[in-house]
C-alpha cells in the first residue's frame, strides 16, 4: 500500500483547524477483542465496579501438545483482560492462591502510592491465602497492563492487560479493537515448568498460544482496525504487519496527538511497553502478524549439540539442518476463525505469530455462522486441552 500521504495530511490539516465538536452518542468506543483470552467478568457494588483477580498455579497448552505449568490469573495465562472506562471507580480484590507471596502493580495508571501495588513502599505483600482490596477512580484511557511486583513471578506468567476506554471513542472511530500480551518461555524437554532465570527462550506466545494455534483476528475489508500490544518479557519485540501500513496512535501514558502519526509496518514493543496500531483494513488477504526476531518467529528451538549433529549428512552439510516446513492444517481447522485458509497455512505459523483476516463480507458471514455453531473438534493424540483451575490451593 503506498503511503496515503492526502489522507494523512487531510486528517493533519483537520485535527489542527477543526473546532473540536463532541461526537455523536453512538461513538462510544467498542469492546476490546483479546483472542485466545477471557475477559475478567465484574459486579457493580454501589457504583463501583468490582473485579476479583485470583493469582494461581495454572497448568495451560500453548500449542498442541506443549504443556505449561505456569502462574496466571482466574485459570488463564496471561491473565484475563480488564476493561473499564475513564473515569470509574474500581475495586479489584486480589487473591493470592499462590503457594509464596505476591502482591499486583496497575502498570502505567497515575493512582495514589498506597494502591500503586509496589510491595514494601505502599503496602505488605500478600501471604499465600490472603487477599487485599485495591480501590482507585481511573482518571486515564489507554492501554495499561498489570502484573505481579515479583520479577521472577512475572517470568512465570503472572500478566494480564487492562484497557480504559474514554467516554467517546478517539477519531477516527476504529470499527474492532484488538488485544495481545506478548511473552517468552524457557520449556526444557520433559520440563512443563519454564526456567524463570532463562534469558534465551523457545517458545513465544501471544495471548498465550504459538502459532498456528493463536486464533486469528477476522475483519471486514474496509473496516477500521486497533491492535493493541503489551510486551512484559526480557525481550523487546519488533512486530511486523504484512501488507498493510499502520499508524502508531497509542502507547502506555495513552492517547498520541495524531499529528505525532507517521506510516509504519514494524514496530518495536519494549519491555514494559503498550503499544496501539491503527490502519484502514483496505486489502483483502491473510496478513501475518508476528514479532520479527527469527527466533520468535520458531517453536521449540534446541541448540546444535549432541550426537545427532554427527549424522553424515550434517558433517557433509555444515549447518543443516536449519529451517523446518511442519504443515499440520488438520489438527487446526476445526477452528472456525482458520476457515478458508489455504492448505499448507499452518507451516507457515510459528512462535509469536497471528494472522489479521482481511476477509469479504460472504467470508465474515460464513465465519460468523461457524463461530455461532461450532464445528465437532476432533483432537488429536496427546492434545493438551487441560485448564486446571486453582491448583495452588
Ligand atoms: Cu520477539
Amino acid at each position: 500500500m503506498p503511503f496515503d500521504r492526502r489522507g494523512f495530511l487531510g486528517r493533519l490539516f483537520a485535527s489542527a483547524t477543526a473546532p473540536a465538536v463532541a461526537a455523536p452518542p453512538s461513538a462510544v468506543p467498542v469492546p476490546v477483542q483479546t483472542p485466545d483470552l477471557p475477559k475478567l467478568p465484574h459486579k457493580l457494588v454501589d457504583g463501583v465496579k468490582e473485579f476479583t483477580l485470583i493469582a494461581e498455579v495454572i497448568r495451560t497448552s500453548i500449542c498442541p501438545g506443549r504443556i505449561l505449568d505456569g502462574w496466571g490469573f482466574n485459570g488463564s495465562i496471561p491473565g484475563p483482560l480488564i476493561e473499564a472506562n475513564e473515569g470509574d471507580r474500581l475495586r479489584i480484590i486480589v487473591e493470592n492462591q499462590l503457594p509464596e507471596m505476591t502482591g499486583i502493580h496497575w502498570h502505567g495508571l497515575e493512582i495514589p502510592m498506597e494502591v500503586d501495588g509496589s510491595v514494601g513502599l505502599g503496602m505488605d505483600p500478600i501471604p499465600p491465602g490472603g487477599r487485599h482490596v485495591y480501590e482507585f477512580t481511573a482518571r486515564q484511557n489507554g492501554t495499561f497492563f498489570y502484573h505481579s511486583h515479583f520479577p521472577m513471578q512475572e517470568m512465570m506468567g503472572l500478566i494480564g492487560m487492562f484497557v480504559l476506554h474514554p467516554a467517546q471513542a478517539h477519531t477516527p472511530r476504529v470499527d474492532r479493537d484488538f488485544g495481545f500480551v506478548l511473552q517468552e518461555w524457557d520449556l526444557k524437554p520433559n520440563n512443563p515448568v519454564p526456567n524463570s532465570l532463562a534469558m534465551e527462550f523457545n517458545w513465544l506466545t501471544l495471548n498465550g498460544k504459538a502459532g498456528p494455534d493463536t486464533t486469528p483476528m477476522i475483519v471486514r475489508q474496509g473496516e477500521r482496525i486497533r491492535i493493541r500490544i503489551v510486551n512484559m518479557g526480557m525481550d523487546h519485540h519488533p512486530i511486523h504487519l504484512h501488507g498493510n501500513q499502520f499508524f502508531m496512535t497509542g502507547t502506555e501514558a495513552g492517547r498520541r496527538p495524531e499529528a505525532t502519526w507517521y506510516a509504519e509496518n514494524t514496530i518495536i514493543v519494549g519491555v514494559a511497553q503498550a503499544r496501539d496500531i491503527e490502519f484502514d483494513a483496505k486489502h483483502l488477504g491473510d496478513w501475518m502478524l508476528h514479532c520479527h526476531l527469527p527466533h520468535h518467529m520458531m517453536n521449540q528451538m534446541v541448540p546444535m549439540v549432541g550426537p545427532a549433529m554427527h549424522h553424515p549428512v550434517h558433517s557433509k552439510v555444515p549447518g543443516y539442518p536449519q529451517d523446518m516446513w511442519m504443515p499440520d492444517d488438520e489438527i487446526y481447522n476445526d477452528k472456525p476463525e482458520n476457515f478458508g485458509l489455504r492448505k499448507g497455512w499452518s507451516g507457515a505459523m510459528m512462535g509469536m505469530m497471528t494472522m489479521v483476516r482481511v476477509v469479504t463480507p460472504q467470508r465474515y458471514d460464513q465465519i460468523e455462522a461457524l463461530r455461532k455453531n461450532p464445528p465437532k473438534v476432533t483432537l488429536p493424540k496427546g492434545e493438551a486441552h487441560q485448564h486446571q483451575h486453582g491448583e495452588g490451593k
